[in-house]
C-alpha cells in the first residue's frame, strides 16, 4: 500500500456485501443443523420459538389462513429479517466495526435465547447461531475487502487486457473494479443457498426413511369391508383419504424424523405396571384395524381439515390393560417426541376402536402423520387425542391439561356431528338438468342414519347413502337433484343413529368445534 487512505465504497455495495455475508451465514447455519448433531438450525429453533410463544389468536388465524403452509411461511419470514439486518449491519462493517460485531454476536444470540426461552434445544441452536456468526463475520470481512477494491489478485485479473486504450473513463475503471466484487457476491449466495439446501436435504433423509420402508407389518385380524375405490362422483371426497391428500396439522415447524431403533412408548403415570415397548414390540402387537375419521378443532364449517383412514395398530384400551390402571387414573396424555401434549378422559374409552396406531391406509404411518406411532381415537378432535410422535402414554388426574387447552380450547371435544358438500363447489356455474350433489357426512360416534340437503330453504330432501365403513368413519351421501336455472343455494345436515339432525346453530371453531349446516350457492343455466 503507497499510504492512500482506504477507499470506501458506496454504501449501496455495502448493502449488498451485508446481506450476502447474512445468507451466507444462514446458509452455514442450516448446513450446521443439518451436518452436526450436535448442532441445530438457527432459523427452525427461531420459527419453533415462535410457534411456541405466538399468542392463541395469531396462531389461530395462521392455521386457518394457511394451513400447514404457515409454518414454512414463518421461516421465510424469519430469513428475510436475517437478510435485512445483514444488510443494515453491511456499511457498519466499514464504519464501525466493533459496532458491527456487537450487532452480529447479538443477532446470534437470537436463536438459542428463544430455544431456552420456549424449553427448545437452546445448546444445538447455541453451536448451529455460533457457526453462523463466524461465516457471517468472515463473509462481512472478505466482501468488504473485495467492495474496497483491496483483494489484488482478482482485481489484475479483471484489469483491461493490455491493448485495451489506457486512460478508461473513471464510470469504466469503476463497473471493471466491481466486477470481482459482484463475482464474490454471486458465489457466497449460490454457496449459501446450497448450504441451505443440502442442510434441510440431510436433515430430512437417511436412516428413519429406510427404517420406515423396511417396516414389515403384522397382517390385521379379522377383514375389514374393501373401500370403495375412490369417490362416487368426481370431485368428491373418497370413502378412505389416501395418505399424500390427507390433511397434516401439527405444531412442530418440522416433523420430528424419530429413529425406530431407538424409540420407545412408555406408559407411565398412574398405573400398575408401567410398560416401555420398543417398536419392534409394538409393531407385532399392531393386529387391529379400524376406519377412524380424524378431524381438526379448527375446521370451519365445510372446511377439508377432516379425512377418514383405515389405521392398524393396537387397542388403547388392551394397552390399558396391560398396565392397569391406578387410582387418579382419569385422563390419558398422549406426549409426543417434540413436546406436544393432547390429554381425553379414560371415560371416553368406552369400547370405541382407539388405536396405537402404526399404520394408515396399509403404510406404516408417514412421518407427517406422526411415524413412529400416534394415538387415534373415534369421535374426538385431534388436538385432545390424536398425538402423533407418540412416545409416552401417561395416566394423570383430570387436571393436567393438554398443549392448546391453557390456550384457549375446551378440555372436553368431542366431534361435532357435520356433513359437508363436495360437488358443486361453492360459487359453481352448472347446467340445468341432472346434477350429483355429493359429500361426505359423520357423526361423533355411530352411525350417520341419514343425510339430507334443502334446496333453497325448502324442504329436506334424503340423499343416498354409500356403504358405511362402521360408526368411526365418515359417510359418503350424493343426491340427484333436478336443478332449474336461476341462482339457488343448497344447504345439508347429517342426522344421527339417535334421529337427531345435526345443529343449526352457528358457531366458530373456538372453543370447541364450528357447527352449522354447510350451505353453497350454486348458478343454473
Ligand atoms: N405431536 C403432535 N401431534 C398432534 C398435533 C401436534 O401439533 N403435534 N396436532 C393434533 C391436531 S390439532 C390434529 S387435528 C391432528 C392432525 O393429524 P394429521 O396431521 O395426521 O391429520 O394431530 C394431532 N396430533
Ligand atoms: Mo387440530
Amino acid at each position: 500500500m503507497d499510504g492512500s487512505p482506504t477507499p470506501v465504497p458506496p454504501t449501496r455495495d455495502l448493502r449488498l456485501v451485508g446481506l450476502v455475508a447474512a445468507a451466507g451465514a444462514l446458509g452455514a447455519g442450516e448446513l450446521a443443523g443439518g451436518l452436526l448433531p450436535a448442532a441445530s438450525s438457527p432459523l427452525l429453533a427461531v420459527a419453533t420459538a415462535v410457534v411456541e410463544a405466538a399468542p392463541p389468536a395469531l396462531t389461530d388465524a395462521a392455521i386457518d389462513a394457511l394451513g400447514r403452509a404457515s409454518t414454512p411461511l414463518l421461516e421465510i419470514v424469519v430469513a428475510a429479517t436475517v437478510l435485512v439486518c445483514g444488510a443494515w449491519l453491511g456499511p457498519r462493517a466499514s464504519s464501525a466495526p466493533s459496532r458491527a460485531l456487537a450487532g452480529v454476536v447479538a443477532l446470534a444470540a437470537v436463536p438459542p435465547a428463544l430455544a431456552w426461552a420456549t424449553g427448545g434445544p437452546a445448546l444445538g441452536a447455541l453451536l448451529g447461531s455460533a457457526i453462523a456468526a463466524v461465516v457471517g463475520l468472515a463473509l462481512l470481512a472478505w466482501l468488504g475487502r473485495r467492495a474496497a477494491g483491496l483483494v489484488g489478485a482478482d482485481a489484475a485479473e479483471d484489469a483491461p487486457p493490455a491493448d485495451s486504450p489506457r486512460g478508461l473513463a473513471a464510470s469504466q475503471r469503476a463497473t471493471l473494479a466491481r466486477r470481482p466484487l459482484l463475482r464474490a457476491l454471486g458465489a457466497v449466495t449460490g454457496l449459501g443457498a446450497l448450504g441451505a439446501v443440502a442442510g434441510r436435504w440431510l436433515l430430512g433423509r437417511g436412516a428413519v426413511d429406510e427404517a420406515r420402508e423396511a417396516v414389515r407389518l403384522p397382517s390385521p385380524d379379522g377383514d375389514r369391508p374393501a373401500p370403495p375405490a375412490g369417490s362416487t362422483v368426481a370431485g368428491a371426497s373418497p370413502a378412505l383419504v389416501a395418505n399424500d391428500d390427507f390433511y397434516r396439522i401439527d405444531v412442530e415447524v418440522r416433523a420430528p424424523r424419530v429413529d425406530p431403533a431407538t424409540w420407545r412408548l412408555r406408559v407411565t403415570g398412574r398405573v400398575e405396571r408401567p410398560l416401555e415397548l420398543t417398536y419392534d414390540e409394538l409393531v407385532a402387537l399392531a393386529t387391529d384395524e379400524a376406519d377412524v375419521l380424524l378431524a381438526c378443532v379448527s375446521n370451519p364449517v365445510g372446511g377439508d381439515l377432516a379425512g377418514t383412514a383405515r389405521w392398524q395398530g393396537v387397542r388403547l384400551d388392551d394397552l390399558l390393560d396391560r398396565a392397569g390402571l391406578a387410582e387418579g387414573a382419569e385422563q390419558v396424555l398422549g406426549k409426543a417426541v417434540g413436546g406436544f401434549t393432547a390429554g381425553f378422559p379414560v371415560a371416553a374409552l368406552d369400547g370405541r376402536d382407539a388405536l396405537v396406531a402404526v399404520a394408515m391406509n396399509g403404510e406404516p404411518l408417514p412421518i407427517a402423520h406422526g411415524f413412529p406411532a400416534r394415538l387415534v381415537v373415534p369421535g374426538l378432535y385431534g388436538y385432545v387425542s390424536a398425538t402423533k410422535w407418540l412416545t409416552e402414554i401417561a395416566l394423570t388426574p383430570a387436571d393436567v391439561d393438554g398443549y392448546w387447552v391453557p390456550r384457549g380450547w375446551a378440555k372436553d371435544a368431542p366431534i361435532k356431528p357435520s356433513s359437508r358438500i363436495d360437488v358443486p363447489r361453492d360459487g359453481a356455474r352448472v347446467d340445468a338438468g341432472r346434477v350429483a350433489v355429493a359429500g361426505v357426512a359423520w357423526a361423533t360416534v355411530g352411525e350417520v342414519a341419514a343425510v339430507e340437503v334443502a334446496v333453497d330453504d325448502g324442504p329436506w330432501r334424503t340423499a343416498r347413502l354409500e356403504p358405511s365403513l362402521g360408526p368411526y368413519a365418515w359417510r359418503q351421501w350424493v343426491l340427484d337433484w333436478d336443478a332449474e336455472p336461476g341462482g339457488h343455494t343448497l344447504a345439508v345436515r347429517a342426522v344421527g343413529e339417535d334421529g337427531q339432525p345435526q345443529t343449526a346453530e352457528t358457531a366458530p371453531p373456538r372453543p370447541d368445534g364450528a357447527s352449522g349446516h354447510h350451505t353453497i350457492a350454486v348458478e343454473v343455466r
